[in-house]
Order: structure tokens, then C-alpha cells, then sequence
């Protein structure tokens, strides 16, 4: 299809964001829980992370903050704002809809057998405060997405957890052939939950019409998500022909690259050796959770600041684009706010191959738009949230409010 490109969705940082520490396995949002957060800062963090994908010549996408709190959550619950329990409380109030990674798993039209891009929503069910997403998520995608050449299905049923694009991969020639797409899934039984479950993938690969010949299911190493990758992306990250990936990502490595140089002998696999990065410092760097981009300038690396500060991962990844490796470029942007939460570059954002103009306008973004955007945040976000704030009445009046005037400017009222 003429015109089709990858396309990044970024969430946007919602005005609620704060660190009540809700996922366990997740070391960030763990260590963070309690601190006061800064959503307009990391709110204002995500357009520029947006800008530079802009200025390397990318297509950009967003996708918008969820109501907060969810009322309709707490509804089904028995309770509201001012009744709950404050975990219930915290739990309604996350803003971790920024993670676009997590919203939903994209098989573009190419590697399906209608000839459609099949998007399946998140159900996200592990953790409490993601658990509600998938509603929101859903309505921005059946409006984003309601092109025909889009089949937009809803979630998978629990209890099989599905956590969307951060545990899968998508290996190609160029973005809008053919594909081999890989499932990562875990095994539960570890200190920390898997959140990814075989059943899950595999029925999404189904729904996707899929060509079981060009569809890998691959389990994730259980030491990597004992060492806190609670996603495959935070130790994985494919591009094109490129597969970038910690030597402790898989639980068999070797068989994998096996199964993947069978069904496309292109693939380039880059593995960072533990020797040179643990799993620890790669974890804590983020090196992996980063946006493996084509661009005209050749593939390009977009990386948390946090990676570059890592001396072990700054030094490795320098050796490589020394070297001959695939990866030409390295972009460092600041998304500390979000990275506190365990968020980083790659977890903000969704991607889809399609032709932009087979979509909703009003879910891409220019310079102009990012500008107005920015200056609804200016004016509407909270400056910062301190933990024990998160339920006060005058805050949630503020956050609703906050996001009504955002859903005004992008003309997107039907999402209120
Ligand atoms: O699900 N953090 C998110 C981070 C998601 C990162 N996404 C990807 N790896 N693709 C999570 O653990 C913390 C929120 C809190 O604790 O308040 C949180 O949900």
C-alpha cells in the first residue's frame, strides 16, 4: 500500500501522574513510591521526546489521558472519590495510560490474512491500576483507528494477562512488508508476576489472522524479570532487520536465533553480553527500553539520559556505533518523570505501520499541534503531586479539568 510508514504513538502524560508505587516487579515505581511527582514537567518531558522524533524525520501519533479518577471503575466497585479506600483510590487515579506500549498489540496489514492492520486492546489485568485502561484505550482507538483497512478488537478475556506491544517484536525487510512477529511471554512462579501469559499471545496472534509459519512465541528469561524486567521491553527492542537484546532477555537465546535466521535469514541480532552490561545496570539504564528508529540518516537509537549517565552502557553502545554495528545513531531525551515510574522512550509509545492518512487527524501531530498542546499543559497541568495529595477533592477537580480542556483543543469532546 502506497504511503505506509511507521507511525509512534505517544501517550500523553496525563495531569495525574504521581508515584504510588503500584506495580511490584516494577524497581523504579518501587523505589520512587512516595516522592512527589511533577506532571507538568513530565507532561512537557513527552512533547519534547515528541519533538525529536519529529525533527529525526518520524510520523507522529498521540494518544490522550484517560479520565481520572475512574469514576466508572470506582462505580462498579460500589464506591466514588470521596468514599474510597485510599489504595482503591490510588489505583483510579494512575495515570499510567502515558505507557502507549501497553495499550495495545499492532499486526500491521501486511502480516495478517485479511490484508488489515489488526489492533487488539491491552487487558492489562496484573496489575489493578492498569486493569481499567483498556475501556478508555479502546474508545481512542475505535475513533483513531476506524478506517476499514483497521480491525479493532477488544480485549483479551482474563485471566490470561496481555500487557500489549511491550512484550511483542516485529522483524522486516522494510516497515510495510511482510513480517515475522514474536510473542514474549512469561512463566509465572518467580518473586514477581509474569504479566505476560502464553494463552494471551497466542490468541492475539489468532484474532491478527496470523501465518503460524511467520509467528514466534518465545518466553522471556525468568532472571530477567526476577532482576525487574517486568516487560520484554525493557530488555528487548526490534527493528526492521535489527533484533537488540540483553544476553539474559530469553529463556533459550540460542534457540530463538535459531528459529528467527530459519524464517528471516536477514535478521541482524545485536545481543549485549553480560559481561559488558548486567542485566542489573542495563535494567536500571533502561539501555533497552529505548526506540530503535529508521531514519534517513540511517537507524538510530532514542535513549533515556539515564542511559548515557550508566558508565558500562554508554560505554558499550559508543563502541558499537564505532563500530559496524546496525544501530548509526544515539538521540538521548529526558523523560525522568516517567522513567521514575519505570516508563521509558520505547514504553511511551505505540508503534503502527499504516498510511497517515488512512487515520484520524486528530490523532497526529505536527509541530503547530505539539505547540498547543504544550500550552494546554502549561496552563491546566498541576505543577506537582506529593503521594499523600493524590485523593484531596481540590486536586481531582483540577486533573478532570485539566484534561476537558486538552480534549477542547484537540476537538476531541466525544471522548469526555
Ligand atoms: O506497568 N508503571 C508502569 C510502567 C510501564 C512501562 N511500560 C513498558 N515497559 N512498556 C507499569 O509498571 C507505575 C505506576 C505507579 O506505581 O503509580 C506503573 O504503572
Amino acid at each position: 500500500m502506497a504511503g505506509v510508514v511507521e507511525i509512534n504513538f505517544d501517550g500523553i502524560v496525563g495531569p495525574s501522574h504521581n508515584y504510588a508505587g503500584l506495580s511490584p516487579g516494577n524497581l523504579a515505581a518501587t523505589r520512587n513510591a512516595g516522592a512527589t511527582a511533577h506532571p507538568r514537567a513530565a507532561a512537557l518531558q513527552g512533547i519534547a521526546k515528541m519533538r525529536a522524533n519529529l525533527a529525526l524525520g518520524l510520523t507522529q501519533g498521540i494518544l490522550l489521558p484517560h479520565p481520572r479518577p475512574d469514576r466508572i471503575w470506582l462505580n462498579d466497585l460500589a464506591t466514588d472519590p470521596l468514599a474510597a479506600p485510599p489504595h482503591l483510590l490510588a489505583q483510579a487515579m494512575s495515570a499510567s495510560a502515558m505507557w502507549a506500549a501497553n495499550a495495545a498489540t499492532v499486526s500491521p496489514a501486511a502480516d495478517t490474512a485479511d490484508g488489515r492492520c489488526h489492533l487488539t486492546v491491552a487487558n492489562l489485568v496484573t496489575m489493578p491500576h492498569r486493569s481499567h485502561e483498556w475501556r478508555a484505550t479502546l474508545a481512542q482507538l475505535r475513533i483513531a483507528f476506524a478506517h476499514p483497512h483497521f480491525a479493532v478488537h477488544g480485549p483479551v478475556p482474563a485471566p490470561f494477562g496481555d500487557e500489549g506491544a511491550a512484550n511483542h517484536m516485529r522483524l522486516c525487510d522494510g516497515h510495510g512488508g511482510a513480517g515475522i512477529e514474536v510473542f514474549v511471554y512469561g512463566r509465572s512462579g518467580g518473586a514477581f508476576p509474569a504479566r505476560q501469559s502464553e494463552e494471551a499471545s497466542r490468541a492475539v496472534a489468532r484474532r491478527h489472522g496470523l501465518d503460524p509459519a511467520r509467528t514466534l512465541f518465545v518466553e522471556q528469561s525468568p532472571a530477567a524479570i526476577a532482576a525487574g524486567a517486568f516487560h520484554n521491553d525493557v530488555v528487548a527492542v526490534a527493528n526492521e532487520r535489527v533484533l537488540f537484546a540483553h544476553e539474559h532477555a530469553f529463556a533459550d537465546p540460542a534457540g530463538f536465533h535459531d528459529d528467527l535466521r530459519r524464517l528471516f535469514p536477514a535478521v541482524e541480532i545485536v545481543e549485549v553480553p553480560a559481561a559488558a552490561v548486567s542485566l542489573e545496570e542495563a535494567i536500571a539504564a533502561y539501555l533497552f527500553n529505548a526506540q530503535l528508529v529508521s531514519t534517513p540518516a540511517g537507524m538510530t537509537l532514542v535513549l533515556p539520559g539515564e542511559a548515557r549517565a550508566s558508565e558500562p552502557v554508554w560505554r558499550w553502545l559508543q563502541a558499537h556505533v564505532a563500530g559496524n554495528g546496525p544501530i548509526r545513531r544515539l538521540d538521548v531525551v529526558d523523560v525522568r518523570e516517567s522513567m521514575a515510574n519505570g516508563g521509558g522512550p520505547a514504553c511511551l509509545r505505540l508503534r503502527v505501520v499504516a498510511d497517515p492518512t488512512t487515520i484520524d487527524p486528530r490523532f497526529l501531530v505536527d509541530g503547530y499541534r505539539l505547540d498547543r498542546i504544550a500550552a494546554v499543559i502549561d496552563a491546566n497541568w498541576p505543577e506537582t503531586i506529593a503521594a499523600t495529595a493524590i485523593g484531596d477533592p481540590p486536586l481531582i477537580a483540577t486533573v478532570e479539568a485539566a484534561r476537558l480542556a486538552l480534549l477542547d483543543v484537540l476537538d476531541l469532546r466525544e471522548l469526555a
